[in-house]
């Protein structure tokens, strides 16, 4: 099989606040993926990018009292800091307010207009008369039309899910100012996603798309889909439409299509990339978007709607994953509980929250609750008490003993072997996305490394006799124990990954998983890693807000 050539991407986080562990959770997921490929020796792009545009990015400029120029070069720099803070490998993290966007947002939106996919209508819209300005759907809230929740945004429901119009809300009222908002006529850019029904219909049903990802998007097919806003009225922050006089594009058209010229960035500064190699409906590469459960609608329909308009590729499959919730509420700016990217770097690292993340993260698009005891708990049994101590138990004897010196030989052959038998299973996990059962086999396969170090019993041989060479066979075989779980956690904790190159003076390589260290020097043992003081939760706690 030629090598695989992958583009990973992450959803846009918005440039108008912080990066949250919320957002996190998906830069995690995929660069967990995109290390591990890279381990496997594919050519992987990882990209993603500040989602520069819309109304709330204007209103908070102007809060701030900067232009939103200002307000989105501020918040891009310290979201490149927060994901450099946890390893995230983006290759390269871009904004969606750029050249190359405007570039391909004119030529896609040119195209579709010259297809007569693109149509005006007059609507009436919401408009707030104080402010004087029209309102975004999630600038009204109201009661769910459908199932009567209070404190509902004017696109979407956050207890049932219904999608709806603004105007369908009970009782609205504008975000801005608190007042009901009028209804205001105003004429609008609307794309024909309805063309595109049975194109769409087949391409979600044609096994790129996980069950409950189907099902979800059938829902829409059900109500049947409908022609789709692209344009907003000034004052708006985005890309102007041309020839038109005070509407913008919407930035729900160019957030996507910021896949693709961040993409374009990425060629700019690496001649080897071509840009047609990937976008062409014929490219070699594949493409995989990673999203959270509440913008599916974006990416199996409207997305790949555009790209077919557009004659150009569609993705793979999309993967999506649930919310993070603490205490049962969900992580957000807008709602629940906010715990940001800084705030966890304070007080704890960046590891340990990946790994509790991988331990929590399968397929699915089940929310995940995090609880900071429970994360404690996990951390110091699994890290320290298991993966660190096994390291630890074994190099003390070879740094003591014999050198620094590994055996020449290993024994309990059985026991190594099925450590590198399991590897086959480790890769499926990989390559699914089932990060939890690549933990609980790991976990599994310490415990079984640190039961035969409890029967073999080096420190009793150590007292009686400490220059056997059994010791150091015995220590020799941990030390590689050790090692093959550390190339398999390799893409989830990447600083303990490179700790532990250090001290093995080895580079954990996934096609060396067979080749055990023999005759081979190590360094002296330095902690791997630090236990985490259950306290620190209740300082945490005390200071992020609700
Ligand atoms: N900024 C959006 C959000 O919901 C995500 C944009 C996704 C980016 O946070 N691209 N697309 N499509
Ligand atoms: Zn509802």
């Amino acid at each position: 099989m030629a090598n695989r050539k992958i583009l990973i991407t992450c959803a846009f986080p918005y440039a108008n606040g912080p990066i949250h562990i919320g957002h996190m959770l998906e830069h995690i997921q995929a660069d967990i993926w995109a290390r591990y490929h890279r381990m496997r020796g594919r050519e992987v792009w990882f990209i993603s990018a500040d989602d520069a545009h819309g109304t709330a990015i204007m209103l908070q400029s102007e809060k701030l009292e900067i232009s939103p120029e200002q307000l989105i070069g501020d918040v891009i720099k310290e979201h490149k800091l927060d994901f450099l803070n946890f390893n995230i490998s983006h290759d390269n993290y871009y904004s969606t307010h750029s050249t190359e966007n405007f570039y391909f947002l004119k030529k896609i939106f040119l195209k579709l207009q010259k297809k007569g996919l693109i149509q005006e209508k007059i609507i009436s819209q919401f408009y707030d008369n104080i402010k004087n300005i029209f309102l975004p759907d999630r600038f009204i809230k109201g009661t769910c039309p459908n199932c009567k929740s209070k404190n509902q945004y004017g696109d979407n429901c956050e207890v049932c899910s219904a999608t709806y119009e603004p105007v369908d809300l009970i009782d609205p009222i504008s975000v801005i100012s608190g007042q009901h908002p009028i209804l205001k006529k105003t004429k609008h850019l609307y794309f024909d996603l309805p063309f595109f029904s049975s194109i769409l219909k087949n391409w979600i049903h044609s096994g790129v798309l996980h069950n409950t990802v189907i099902n979800k998007t059938e829902e829409w097919f059900k109500i049947g889909l409908k022609q789709w806003g692209i344009s907003r009225d000034a004052p708006y922050f985005g890309f102007k439409i041309p020839n038109y006089l005070n509407k913008y594009f919407y930035v729900w058209l160019d957030a996507p299509i910021g896949y693709i010229s961040a993409f374009k960035n990425l060629c700019s500064f690496n001649k080897k990339l071509h840009f047609k190699d990937l976008w062409c409906t014929d490219s070699e590469y594949e493409l995989y978007h990673f999203i959270g459960k509440d913008i599916i609608y974006f990416h199996t329909l409207f997305w790949p709607a555009i790209l077919e308009a557009a004659n150009l590729r569609k993705p793979n499959s999309i993967f999506v994953h649930g919310y993070l919730t603490m205490n049962g509420l969900k992580l957000s700016k807008s709602r629940g509980v906010l715990l940001t990217a800084k705030d966890w770097i304070k007080y704890f690292d960046s590891d340990s929250l990946r790994y509790y993340f991988a331990s929590k993260l399968s397929n699915n698009i089940n929310d995940i609750e995090i609880n900071l005891k429970d994360f404690v708990h996990k951390i110091n049994s699994d890290i320290v008490n298991k993966l660190v101590n096994l390291a630890a138990r074994n190099a003390s004897f070879i740094n003591i003993y014999f050198d620094n010196f590994l055996s020449r030989t290993l024994n309990d052959i059985k026991l190594y072997q099925y450590f590198i038998d399991s590897s086959k299973d480790i890769e499926i996990f990989l390559e699914n996305r089932d990060f939890s059962s690549v933990i609980r086999k790991s976990m599994m396969l310490l415990d079984m490394a640190n039961h035969y170090i409890n029967e073999k019993k080096p420190w009793l041989i150590a007292k009686q006799d400490p220059k056997n060479s059994e010791l150091q066979i015995i220590s020799t075989l941990g030390i590689n124990l050790f090692r093959i779980i550390m190339i398999f956690l390799k893409p989830i904790l990447p600083d303990l990954a490179k700790k532990t190159e250090l001290f093995l003076i080895d580079e954990l390589r996934w096609n060396n998983i067979n080749k055990p260290l023999l005759s081979h020097k190590i360094k002296k043992f330095i902690p791997l890693y630090k236990r985490i003081n259950i306290n620190i939760v209740d300082h945490l706690t005390a200071n992020f807000k609700e």
